[in-house]
């Protein structure tokens, strides 16, 4: 089957509205003719050399659209491997509207969102893991996950998959050549080297795949929850976080009664606070009202903060915050005590725990700090790619069949057996590189994308 495309395609590639410049896209085998159509320079986007930039105006004498320049890009040196033209005008609705009803009127379609990457990846411009990390830059939400999307645009990713693929290849070719001599009843690779050559690769495979979490901190944000009783404070620490008055603050417990949730971006880092409604105490045990939203607030936050009004004592929230930590055992729970203002002295509290005024502002510094620091903590073992839910289960699955290897070694299975699952595992990391790929994953990947990309 022909991947080639048939139809050329063309869209606004940068935001739409006023800018200084805009540039549109268009991609096929008569983007150089369409354009030719309505450009107007000292030579045809059809004659123009490959790699060269020209200007010129957009429409006739009479129809002067705008000045422009026309990047000009030939099969295959670009972005989706096909004739390419960049028309770089100025930024205005009306301006681009025009220019591209203009390439449409000569036969261009509009571009699907994702199209032109879709195209680059059709035509091996681009593996599936790096058209991941195209979607990741745009929208990264830290400085940090976008250099590291870089790093996976250029291949990082490819190679260490590569690598892993390789030496499965290796190991597979050794034990189908044993099956050849199997008369002869030959090892080619003893079984205690395949072992822990097997068990290095699934180790190496996990810890891939465990970064899986704190890629999703550097793509999507760093989630804390504001929790504790009511009228701790909660609404106007969130709102001392972000530094304006977002929450509704009054000295009635109960004000806040659905959660809020709004960014901030704390050193490059985006970080999604989230106010939520008090938690209430009853007599004998603290009856979490409120739970069942507050908790899937908690379940989905990288940190929780429970906030605790010092006036009422430093010790008020500790049978709340102690509830809190073993029920969510995976997730970092942490004690503010707020409202210091109030008391004339604050006597040493434990370490780790945050004194603060939401009021005064004194110690929310410190607070961002922590929560700044936590961030990084998190983030720390993610590297060279931001590995996502799609590759982290592949590898999982990857990570599966060496373990079903590994038992094959040690109950002496046939190398029929292993060949198998080590044949699963190198088809699986075909998978995340897009080797094979079937329509629904490239939809699901794609869905990401916006239009012009
Ligand atoms: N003195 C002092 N008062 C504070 C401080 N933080 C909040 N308050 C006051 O405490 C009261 C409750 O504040 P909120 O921020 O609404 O408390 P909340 O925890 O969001 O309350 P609910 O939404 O009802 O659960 C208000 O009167 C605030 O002005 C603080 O640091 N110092
Ligand atoms: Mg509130």
């Amino acid at each position: 089957m022909s991947l080639a495309s048939s139809d050329t395609i063309c869209a606004l590639a940068t935001p739409p509205g006023v800018a200084g410049l805009a540039v549109i896209r268009i991609s096929g085998p008569r983007a150089f003719e369409y354009c030719d159509v309505f450009f107007r320079g000292s030579i045809s986007a059809v004659d123009a050399p490959d790699h060269t930039i020209h200007f010129g105006w957009w429409g006739e004498l009479d129809r002067r659209v705008d000045s422009v320049t026309l990047m000009i890009y030939r099969c295959p040196r670009s972005y989706t491997g096909e004739d390419v033209v960049e028309i770089g005008c100025h930024g205005g609705v009306f301006i681009c509207d025009t220019i591209i009803a203009d390439l449409l009127s000569a036969g261009a379609r509009p571009a699907d969102p994702g199209e032109f990457t879709r195209r680059a990846f059709l035509n091996r411009k681009l593996d599936l893991v790096q058209v991941e990390a195209v979607a990741d830059m745009i929208h990264a939400a830290s400085h940090r996950g976008a250099q590291i999307a870089a790093r996976q645009l250029a291949g990082g990713f490819t190679r260490r998959l590569e690598s892993i693929r390789s030496a499965l290849l290796e190991i597979v070719g050794l034990i189908e050549l044993e099956l050849d001599f199997s008369e002869e009843d030959v090892e080619f690779v003893p079984r205690a080297d395949l072992r822990l050559r097997i068990l290095d690769i699934a180790s190496e495979i996990h810890l891939i795949a465990s970064s899986a979490q704190a890629a999703s901190v550097l793509r999507s944000g760093f989630h804390v929850a504001v929790v504790g009783f009511p009228n701790a404070g909660k609404s106007s620490l969130f709102n001392a976080l972000l530094l304006r008055n977002r929450a509704i603050v009054s000295d009635i417990p109960g004000t806040t009664r659905d959660y809020l949730s709004e960014s901030v971006i704390l050193d490059g880092y985006t970080v999604h606070l989230v106010d939520t409604a008090g938690l209430r105490q009853t007599e004998d045990s603290i009856e979490l009202e409120g739970i069942a939203i507050t908790a899937s607030v908690m379940e989905q936050a990288d940190l929780v903060l429970v906030l605790n009004d010092i006036s009422l004592g430093a010790d008020h929230s500790n049978a709340l915050f102690t509830e809190l930590q073993e029920r969510f055992p995976d997730i970092p729970v942490l004690l503010v005590q707020n409202k210091s203002d109030l008391l004339s002295e604050v006597y040493a509290q434990p370490a780790g725990t945050i004194v603060c005024s939401a009021k005064t502002g004194a110690g929310i510094d410190t607070l961002r700090g922590v929560i700044l620091s936590d961030v990084r903590h998190s983030t720390t073992n993610v590297n060279d790619y931001l590995v996502n839910a799609r590759q982290a289960s592949l590898l999982m699955a990857i990570a599966d069949c060496l373990v079903a290897v590994l038992t094959g070694i040690d109950r002496r299975a046939s190398g029929d057996e292993l060949a198998v699952d080590l044949r699963t595992a190198i088809r699986l990391l075909g998978e995340i590189t897009g080797e094979t790929w079937n329509p629904d994953v490239l939809e699901t990947v794609f869905s990401r994308f916006c239009i012009g990309k």
